[in-house]
């Protein structure tokens, strides 16, 4: 069960906003020399994965009033309430269950009273059925020659999870190579067939809903590009296959039932890629490796789901996101890999993070009084250190950060990765620490001190991988979704909808029966009926 509050009414909520007061000019830098065990206790070691949050302008009473609103707003009832399937996606009547795609134990689960585990089991199989049959090149194109290259056609959370994980585990490709199209934008498809040999290519359409007008329209255009290169109507089984939850809409595109992948409506689109959403990413990479992301999610989801609240990585994340974004009024929040493999891990987040807490309407359907979800951004360190750190470091503005590490590189070149984790630790370390007027006084005496001053005391955490393996980064993309899960429950919105992306799907249509008929509804502000005017005018 979801429990019913308001927010700024609660008792850790009132006693917050006092302790705020009281600790917002502490600098983090004391804090550091007064307690010599500061790393030992704000740090979790949790199987691989380090967690520092030492960095952060918290106290020890700071971190226990933290842990007290996560209590008093129901988060391990809510934590037990998804994992056991309660419909908690209450605006879409709908289950939360994406752990459950990723848990190979016993435990059942149910949905609407039937158990959902062998569903799983047999899209599972079948995913690695079919692709050691690709891989092996036992599953060939219409004119019998092997795949050779995948082409994922889909959007937002049917692109973005896959994307970023076929580029963070290139260094496990054993598959075809891959290649993913999004953008309605023709320039996208278009650049990516040219890189195709229709004989050898594979297109996996993802849709959930199989309606969305980008995927479609790429999905049609590929079909007709296939079918004018190959020549037949038979050759679309050996080329297309497609997941979705919408079988009927995937056989009336022309798609063999065999070749459907389904998954459920209790797998929202950003939470699909532990799904047969991921079975781009089993084929570049193998089932065994998606099996092994799988896992790795799995090992986070136990420490999410049993772990103290004050031991529970994913929930001191979204406290410390709260206590920034609530209190100390930070509007946005920094995820910076130091790692090339990872460099779309922030705009994967964005997705996740700004679709699921970028609600302004509480769950009583009260607009809420505080502020909710951060906008997330980053980019792989070091090349932001060459860019907008400079703003990090002594902008106006406080921006919190997660610096994301990997010890072990996939690439050993000379004394690259040295370098590299070198800049990881010095930036949290300059951010946390600053430097004083009388610090750059001694290093130089010009008469332009004032402006080398760093003020420091900007928070960050680090989050340490030792190796960046199929396993880990599972672990670490359900380390997020969960803080993502936990914001939304103090934050007292539906995490789960997403009802600004259905408008956005809605107002196109309208507008290109607009721009495709000869009519001018007029029912528009005349700077909308200006462009639509424009764009006719100029396209004839
Ligand atoms: C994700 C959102 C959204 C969705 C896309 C694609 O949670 O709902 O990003 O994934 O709009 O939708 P389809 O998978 O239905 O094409």
């Amino acid at each position: 069960m979801l429990k019913e509050f308001s927010l700024i009414d609660l008792a850790s909520w009132k006693a917050l906003v006092t302790h705020y007061e009281e600790v917002n000019d502490l600098h983090m830098s004391s804090m550091f020399e007064e307690d010599d065990k500061r790393f030992q206790k704000f740090s979790i070691d949790h199987k691989g994965l380090l967690f520092d949050f030492s960095k952060n302008r918290i106290t020890d009473k700071t971190f226990d009033l933290l842990c007290d609103l996560a209590g008093e707003t129901g988060v391990s009832e809510a934590i037990h309430a998804m994992f056991n399937g309660e419909k908690i996606n209450i605006t879409e009547n709908r289950a939360v269950l994406h752990t459950a795609l990723r848990d190979f134990s016993e435990k059942d689960t149910k949905v609407d009273g039937e158990s959902i585990k062998p569903g799983i089991k047999t899209e599972l199989l079948k995913m690695k059925s079919f692709s050691e049959s690709v891989i092996t090149g036992k599953s060939k194109g219409f004119t019998g020659k092997r795949i050779e290259r995948i082409v994922n056609i889909g959007i937002g959370g049917s692109d973005l999870g896959p994307v970023m994980v076929s580029e963070a585990l290139k260094a496990y490709q054993c598959g075809p190579d891959i290649s993913y199209v999004s953008n309605v934008d023709g320039a996208h498809l278009d650049e990516v067939l040219k890189k195709c040999d229709a004989e050898t290519t594979l297109f996996i359409i993802v849709s959930k809903t199989f309606t969305t007008q980008e995927t479609m329209t790429n999905a049609s255009s590929a079909k007709s590009w296939l079918l004018e290169k190959l020549g037949s109507e038979k050759a679309i089984s050996n080329h297309f296959v497609a997941v979705s939850t919408n079988a009927e809409a995937v056989k009336k595109f022309g798609i063999n039932p065999e070749n459907q992948f389904l998954f459920w409506d209790w797998v929202g689109g950003r939470y699909s890629l532990w799904s047969a959403v991921g079975l781009s990413v089993s084929l570049h990479l193998g089932y065994e490796n998606f099996e092994k992301l799988l896992q790795g999610a799995h090992e986070m989801d136990e420490h999410f789901r049993t772990a103290e609240l004050s031991q529970n990585i994913p929930v001191i994340m979204a406290l410390l996101g709260v206590w920034y974004n609530n209190f100390f009024k930070a509007d946005s929040h920094a995820v910076l890999p130091y790692n090339q493999y990872l460099h779309r891990f922030p705009a994967y987040l964005q997705q996740s993070d700004m679709e699921s807490s970028g609600k302004s309407v509480d769950k009583n359907g009260k607009p809420v009084t505080y502020q909710t979800g951060p906008i997330i951004w980053g980019e792989p360190g070091t090349n932001g250190q060459h860019a907008f750190y400079q703003l990090i470091h002594q902008g106006t503005k406080l921006i919190p950060c997660d610096f994301i590490g990997v010890i072990e590189p996939q690439n050993k070149l000379s004394d690259h990765q040295d370098k590299l984790f070198s800049n990881f630790i010095a930036q949290s370390k300059a951010l946390m620490k600053g430097r004083t007027l009388s610090e750059v006084e001694q290093l130089d005496s010009s008469s332009n001190s004032v402006f080398k001053v760093f003020e420091g005391n900007r928070p960050s955490n680090s989050i340490v991988l030792d190796k960046l393996t199929p396993f880990s980064l599972g672990k670490l993309i359900a380390t997020y979704e969960h803080k993502i899960f936990v914001q939304g429950i103090v934050w007292n919105v539906f995490s789960f909808d997403q009802w600004g992306v259905e408008l956005g799907k809605v107002l196109a249509g309208e507008i290109l029966s607009e721009i495709n008929s000869n009519t001018n509804s007029g029912n528009h502000d005349s700077s909308t009926c200006a462009l639509i005017q424009r764009y006719k005018i100029t396209s004839l």
